[in-house]
């Protein structure tokens, strides 16, 4: 079961080679500094290499009770038993995911623009939505959709109101307080903590933001 307050400080994996250091190291130094869930994105491996570095993956989070997501494979988040798979709108419909991965698993979906958050699935199908490129991320990711600003991020959120929300495109930590009050749930942080001299540092900084 994955709690609303677990969006909080998104982790979502760059790719493999983008790391300095040892990649599950990387993620578990940004876990001590207080990240709440991982997602697990990989677009350069092939599916035995991604396979085996989830698992690795899931044991350092699981010992650490930190929700575990799968980006796109459905098959591979069943196989590993994460804790959800997340989606987007290149990939299988939302409501196909949901037949094949039960009514246990979380799915998120990736909301790019306001026509794509009114085809929202119907209740039930998408647990949380991840709104953005909310900022330029075309660094991170080549064919990211156009950033849509703080704004254009508020409207979206307020569309889906039902859902719970993580930002994400451009997260930073400068940046963390307006895109909270724009009505995110969450924020997903991918550079900021795969470029960080200290993965731990950022997550400490990051997560310093939300504890009063
Ligand atoms: N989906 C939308 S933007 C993005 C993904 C995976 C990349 C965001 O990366 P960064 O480095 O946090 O801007
Ligand atoms: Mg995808």
């Amino acid at each position: 079961m994955i709690r609303r307050e677990d969006y909080l400080v998104y982790l979502v994996t760059d790719d493999p080679s983008r790391y300095v250091g040892d990649f599950v190291e990387s993620v578990e130094e940004a876990v001590s500094g207080g990240v709440t869930l991982v997602q697990y994105r990989d677009t350069e491996s092939n599916r035995r290499v991604m396979y085996e570095r989830a698992l690795r993956l899931r044991g350092m989070l699981r010992a650490r009770k930190v929700p575990f997501i799968i980006n796109d494979y459905a098959d591979l988040a069943l196989a590993l038993e994460a804790d959800g798979v997340h989606v987007g709108q290149s990939d299988m419909p939302a409501e196909a995911v949901r037949r094949i991965v039960g009514k246990n698993m979380t799915i998120g979906l990736s909301i790019t623009n306001m026509k794509e958050a009114k085809a929202m699935p119907p209740h039930g199908v998408v647990d949380y939505v991840g709104i953005g490129p909310v900022f330029d991320a075309t660094k991170t990711k080549a064919d990211a959709a156009p950033e849509m600003g703080l704004d254009g991020f508020a409207r979206i959120r307020r569309e889906l109101a039902d859902w719970p929300a993580v930002a994400i495109g451009g997260v930073t930590i400068e940046r963390a307080p307006s895109i909270m009050a724009a009505g995110a749930d969450g924020l997903a942080v991918v550079s900021a903590f795969s470029k960080a001299a200290s993965p731990r540092d950022a997550a400490r900084a990051i997560s310093a933001q939300f504890r009063h």
